[in-house]
């Protein structure tokens, strides 16, 4: 059984993890239409993968015998100066929910939630793989810079990753 104020913070990431997909699901279709369509699918698959955190942690607040509550879920943003601020935001993004999965993970340490701090770590693990690999996407366009005959390779890039599984 979760102390209660476990479920709340674990609720509080639902929230968060909602508002991540509606975020990159909004990056998607400014991507798409500034003509980055290799971006845009980036972005999609990535908003498939948040609501797949998104239901993991609903699982597991259900399974344990609470109940998971949905709350409001902020307008994400959906005017952007350029493809490099788009990948920027989504990189700081990823630093807040890293944030906030450390504390998730911390309350449950120092509550004695073993098991949801075990829970947490593949979390922890992920949050790892999604600043590693846009802060790799920042540097790409970086190098590139507004140069759009080289920028139209990256999105090219940017469709093959998100062909892969
Ligand atoms: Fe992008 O990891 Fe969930 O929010």
């Amino acid at each position: 059984m979760l102390n209660a104020q476990m479920v709340e913070h674990l609720n509080q990431q639902i929230n968060l993890e909602f508002y991540s997909s509606n975020l990159y699901l909004q990056m998607s279709a400014w991507c798409e239409d500034k003509g980055f369509e290799g971006a845009a699918a980036f972005m999609r698959k990535h908003a498939i993968e948040e609501m797949q955190h998104m239901n993991r942690l609903f699982n597991y607040v259900s399974e344990t015998g609470a109940l998971p509550i949905l709350g409001t879920i902020d307008a994400p943003p959906h005017e952007f100066e350029s493809l490099v601020e788009v990948f920027q935001a989504t990189f700081e993004h990823e630093c807040l929910v890293t944030r906030k999965i450390n504390e998730l993970a911390h309350f449950a340490f120092s509550n004695q939630d073993y098991s949801t701090f075990n829970f947490l770590q593949w979390y922890v693990a992920e949050q790892h793989e999604e600043e590693t690999l846009f802060k790799s996407i920042i540097d790409k366009i970086k190098l590139v810079g507004d140069d759009g005959h080289a920028l139209f390779f990256v999105d090219k890039d940017l469709a093959e990753l998100a062909k892969k599984g």
